[in-house]
């Protein structure tokens, strides 16, 4: 029988482990303070990361997801999308969210259980954080419509994690973009784990950028712990999708070095020794080992860094805590354009019982 169709999956890496360099660079590699800028951020989130862990932990923020392993990701996207694109994270994208102007105060507020977080200074067209599984995509998909009929040159750019793939919202979301050639990129964080499920019980695919070819565009694998690998394939896919070439899908391979969230612990479905083996790769420690040997970086650099990082987040944990919480009526007020008697009722009585 005639082979009808063949089809492709590239792998995108640029930095070893260790720093070095496995094949020449992409062009704006040779932008120091571009890569002093992408490295910047991917502490600033780490450290942000650990003070926000340790506010869920002394009872001052709820549930909070790290990003620690997969910081490349979501910032390696955001640097190659324009402020007129569009951005719709899941849970664990706060480097994407701070690359785009959202104030470290501003996510405290939405993880400490105040919807005023989600009203935040990033670009207004951007969507909130997306908490139900994948279905930010079918939202993502909607948005990149509008994009092409007001033929508006911008890109909805979709971050969800490996778990999602299996969600129907990403396959209808997908096909969709691909039949009406939407200026859109999927970006899966494949970070190994949905919670407790490991990617083997996820799919029995070889790849998930695989996934993009039922749907008809091109999906590329990347080496998720590398950040000049993300900016390069952001750059490239998000350019395709702004010049009318529609869809493009990102599996950023990656590894969650933390807990899910602060709700779980990883130790009782991991192993010790198969988390130690990823710290390995992770791309903070990678990065900084290229800048070091290029000479663009030094350890009074690093420890400046340090400083102005700690300085930052202690400033914004101070706004975030002396935020006064809103009264407890006020959740009635963006739910009816006239509200009904009998929330109007309720409202009245939880205004009174907090005067009293
Ligand atoms: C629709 C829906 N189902 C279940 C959950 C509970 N849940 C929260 S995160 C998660 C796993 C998601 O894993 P993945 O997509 O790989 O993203 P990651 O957390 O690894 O970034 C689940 C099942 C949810 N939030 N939404
Ligand atoms: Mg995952």
């Amino acid at each position: 029988m005639p082979v009808i169709a063949r089809f492709e999956v590239r792998h995108r890496n640029y930095l070893a482990p260790n720093g070095s360099i496995n094949r020449p660079l992409p062009a704006f590699a040779s932008d120091a303070d571009l890569l002093i800028s992408l490295y910047r951020a991917m502490v600033l989130l780490r450290l942000f990361d650990q003070k926000a862990v340790a506010l869920q932990r002394t009872g001052r923020l709820g549930t909070y997801a790290v990003s620690l392993g997969q910081e490349a990701v979501s910032v390696g996207m955001a640097s190659a999308m324009r402020e007129e694109d569009v951005l719709l994270p899941s849970y664990r994208d706060n480097g994407a969210l701070i690359w785009r102007g959202v104030k470290l105060e501003e996510i405290l507020l939405f993880w400490g259980g105040d919807e005023r977080g989600n009203c935040f200074s990033g670009p207004v067209h951007d969507f909130p954080f997306c908490v139900p599984v994948g279905s930010q995509a079918p939202h993502a998909a909607g948005v990149a419509y509008a994009l092409k009929l007001r033929k508006e040159p911008r890109v909805a750019v979709c971050l969800f994690g490996d778990g999602a793939t299996s969600k129907g919202d990403v396959y209808e979301a997908m096909n969709f973009a691909g039949v009406h050639k939407l200026p859109i990129v999927f970006v899966v964080a494949n970070n190994q784990w949905a919670i407790s499920v490991p990617l083997r019980l996820q799919t029995s695919c070889e790849t998930l950028a695989q996934k993009a070819i039922a749907a008809g565009f091109t999906g590329e694998q990347v080496d998720g712990s590398d950040v000049v690998a993300m900016r390069a394939a952001a750059e490239e896919a998000v350019a395709a999708a702004r010049n009318g070439k529609g869809p493009r899908f990102i599996e950023a391979v990656t590894y969650r070095l933390g807990d899910h969230t602060t709700s779980d612990d990883a130790s009782r479905y991991r192993s010790a020794d198969e988390v130690q083996a990823r710290w390995k790769e992770e791309p903070i420690a990678r990065l900084r080992a290229y800048l070091v040997a290029q000479k663009m970086w030094g350890k009074a650099d690093e420890e400046r860094l340090a400083s102005e990082c700690h300085e930052r987040i202690e400033a914004a944990v101070e706004r975030y805590l002396a935020t006064a919480p809103r009264r407890p009526e006020t959740m009635f007020d963006h739910l009816y354009a006239d509200l009904p008697e009998v929330y109007a009722a309720q409202r009245g009585e939880l205004a009174g019982e907090h005067d009293a």
